[in-house]
């Protein structure tokens, strides 16, 4: 059964010993940092901090924050579970005769019923501050030193294409200006960044868009899914949950948000209005830099009479948002591979940022097939951020970092494998030359072939035979070892 809401989440991770509760008063500003970041780096338990300096609202961390805590999230015994799911709707094919037919109707009503559904109240609406109401009520965290203020790390943006009238949901952090105005950090590349373009480009004045805060696992999870523009992250989400997404029309917008929610803020965007936010302690682990974003206006806030703050924080990784990206790796590999079938498997070590560095094993079929892939990827989503790609052949296992390093560096000439790209990089990396514009570099460390102008004889890996093997299993013993 989906959980209802995050509590019943929180409810879950108590039961599965993933929760500590921490009734003694902690400071969101730094101090739930520090515990967040120790926990996480021991693969402790969640934390709910029953009394956070200067607020009554109690705030969760780290819940996605392990492999367990994700497949408790997702409700599976490995997150393989959803890419498998994933895999049988895309092997789906419209089957021969009535009988068949008939067959797949169940699966395709179960696909029905992942549509979001609106409703017409829910408790992300039992209070509605229409007055009196600032977002510092809320403990929102300051997460490191140099931060520029606090920050709400783990929100649900929400907004409408204008064009399509499609929804989008995604996950950009919010810094806290004033009592009424926060920073919309969503980057360029990202949903709301074109939503706002193109209202600008219809001359609008005003962009509404709303936040929700704390709801079931597969929603919050959802907001940060690669998901192709105008694919509603909601459906996903109902997808994730096997269970539709309940969402509550808002009550100063045409915008809807989960039922869910534990809070929800309601506001719009002045177009053509940018401020300084950041510096922000980042997940690449240093600060990104301050930058002009977009203004949100905060104009009600709707709550459960006894909401709960959800947030993360970013850091030197591995952090929360690790452990949710390599669920994002898992269940997008089935996705990847109906485009590019070569692709064995992937892997986005966590030094690597998600987008600093993508290992690839490929099965390799024609001359130059590694450079095809790695220019598949570079056009692919959210993908086109990854600043290295290496390619090996499907016998590496790119899960197992150190096998990757030793054959890979081992198979590279240099000057004639490695591929240099520019193009577009993620905002928050600081090096590129340009904000969002750089370079790009494919390492081709797959086999070299003759047709591919290598005309040296290549080498076979070392191995022992099995013969040799068994027998001084035999003789191991009886050497007196252990
Ligand atoms: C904890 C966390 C914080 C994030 N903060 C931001 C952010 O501030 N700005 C941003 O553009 N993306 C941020 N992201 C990544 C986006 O949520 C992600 O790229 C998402 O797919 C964007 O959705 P969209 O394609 O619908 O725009 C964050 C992700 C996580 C996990
Ligand atoms: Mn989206």
């Amino acid at each position: 059964m989906a959980y209802a809401d995050l509590r019943e989440f929180i409810h879950a991770l108590e039961q599965h010993q993933e929760l500590k509760r921490v009734s003694i008063e902690v400071d969101p500003i730094l101090e739930i940092t520090e515990f967040a970041d120790r926990a996480v780096k021991r693969q402790g338990p969640a934390l709910l901090f029953e009394n956070p300096r200067g607020s009554a609202v109690p705030v969760f961390i780290n819940g996605f924050a392990s492999a367990r805590k994700m497949e408790l999230a997702l409700e599976v015994d490995s997150v393989e579970t959803v890419a498998r799911r994933i895999s049988e709707y895309l092997e789906m094919r419209m089957p021969e005769g009535l009988i068949g037919k008939l067959k797949m109707l169940p699966r395709l009503a179960e696909m029905g019923s992942f549509f979001p559904r609106v409703v017409g109240k829910g408790p992300c609406q039992e209070v509605i501050r229409s007055e009196g109401f600032s977002l510092l009520d809320y403990p929102v965290l300051q997460c490191w030193p140099e931060d520029a203020g606090r920050f709400i790390t783990l929100p649900l943006v929400f907004s409408r294409n204008p064009d399509t009238g499609k929804r989008n949901c995604g996950m950009y952090r919010m810094q806290i200006f004033d009592p009424r105005t926060a920073g919309m950090h969503w980057q360029t590349h990202k949903q709301g960044a074109e939503h706002y373009r193109r209202l600008g480009a219809h001359g609008r004045s005003r962009m509404d868009v709303a936040v929700a805060i704390g709801a079931d696992p597969a929603t919050m999870f959802s907001a940060i899914l690669p998901a192709p523009p105008d694919l509603d992250e909601m459906l996903l989400a109902g997808f994730l949950r096997s269970s539709p997404v309940e969402m509550v029309k808002c009550q100063t917008s045409d915008l809807e948000v989960p039922a869910n929610a534990e809070i929800v803020l309601e506001g719009y965007v002045e177009l053509g209005e940018l401020r300084a936010e950041g510096p922000f302690g980042d997940h690449t682990g240093f600060y990104s830099l301050a930058d002009d974003y977009p203004v949100f206006y905060l104009t009600c806030v709707t709550q459960r009479r006894d909401p709960i703050y959800a947030t993360t924080i970013v850091g030197p990784p591995p952090m929360e948002d690790f452990y949710m990206g390599k669920a994002i790796e898992r269940i997008f590999l089935p996705l990847m591979r109906l485009q590019l079938p070569e692709i064995r498997d992937i892997h986005m070590p966590a030094e690597g940022i998600f987008h600093n560095l993508m290992l690839v094993a490929i099965r390799k079929s024609y001359p130059g097939h590694a450079r095809k892939v790695m220019h598949a990827i570079w056009g692919l989503g959210q993908a086109m951020f990854t600043k290295c790609i290496l390619v090996v052949d499907e016998d590496v296992d790119v899960q197992n970092v150190r096998e990757v390093a030793w054959k890979a560096l081992n198979h590279i000439d240099p000057e004639r494998d490695i591929q240099f790209v520019t193009g577009p990089v993620d905002s928050l990396d600081h090096s590129s030359r340009l904000p969002n514009f750089g370079s790009k570099m494919g390492v081709d460390a797959t086999r070299k072939w003759k047709e591919e102008g290598f005309t040296r004889p290549w080498p076979n890996e070392i191995r022992m035979t099995p013969e040799v093997k068994r027998r001084v299993d035999e003789l191991w013993k009886a050497a007196g070892l252990l």
